[in-house]
């Protein structure tokens, strides 16, 4: 757990669709039809009432974020994004990946949402390395919470050891970076 101007960072291994968060982001496709890997989990589980509302809101850029309710999930809210395809790092891949998580943030903030579970966004179907989306991921959040108030919640919700492995890394390597000069960066993840 980490705290950023008076907000929390926190990295679990699970599953998103379980995530009793205000909202849980999707990472889907330009489409926001519904797909497999953690968008068809998010689907199945939250029941037609999400897509029925995806199909109103026609299709989303890569980078952005459009929000519904939750359907059947815990969470009363789902955030779509659409992270990027990774091809081979030249085709703006990490700035796209980076607008996907402040995209979703400004959609909760603006929805008074007070806690939002992330998926690791285009690491699955999309193959964007593991290693690099989690140091975007987090540096994107982190610089996010700094500069807004309002969200008091961040949690990454990992599938599988290696996914949680990986953004556990960032994070330390990120936090001993910040630590060495703010001293508001409070990280306490050996406690
Ligand atoms: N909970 C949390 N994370 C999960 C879950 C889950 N239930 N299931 C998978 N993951 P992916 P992408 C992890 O493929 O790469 C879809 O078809 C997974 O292990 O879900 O952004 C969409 O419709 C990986 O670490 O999303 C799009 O077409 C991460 O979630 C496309 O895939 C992202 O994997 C989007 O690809």
């Amino acid at each position: 757990m980490t705290k950023i101007n008076n907000a929390t960072i926190e990295l679990v291994e699970g599953d998103i669709t379980e995530q009793t968060t205000d909202a849980i982001v999707n990472p889907a496709n330009r489409a926001l039809l519904g797909g497999g890997g953690a968008d068809g989990a998010i689907h199945r589980a939250g029941g037609p009432k999400i897509l029925e509302e995806c199909r109103k809101l026609g299709g989303c850029d890569t980078g952005d974020a459009k929000i519904t309710t939750g359907g059947n999930l815990l969470a009363p809210y789902v955030i779509h994004t659409v992270g990027p395809v990774y091809r081979d790092g030249k085709h703006r891949e990490a700035e796209l990946l980076a607008n996907c998580y402040r995209q979703s943030l400004d959609v909760a903030l603006q929805n008074g949402i007070n806690s939002i579970a992330f998926p690791s966004i285009s690491t699955g179907a999309y193959g964007y390395p593991l290693e690099a989306a989690s140091r975007i991921a987090l540096r994107t959040v982190i610089e996010w919470l700094r500069e807004h108030n309002g969200l008091k919640l961040v949690r990454f919700v990992l599938f599988g050891q290696r996914s949680f492995n990986a953004y556990s890394h960032a994070l330390k390597e990120i936090a001993t970076a910040l630590n060495q000069d703010e001293a508001e960066f409070v990280d306490d993840s050996e406690e």
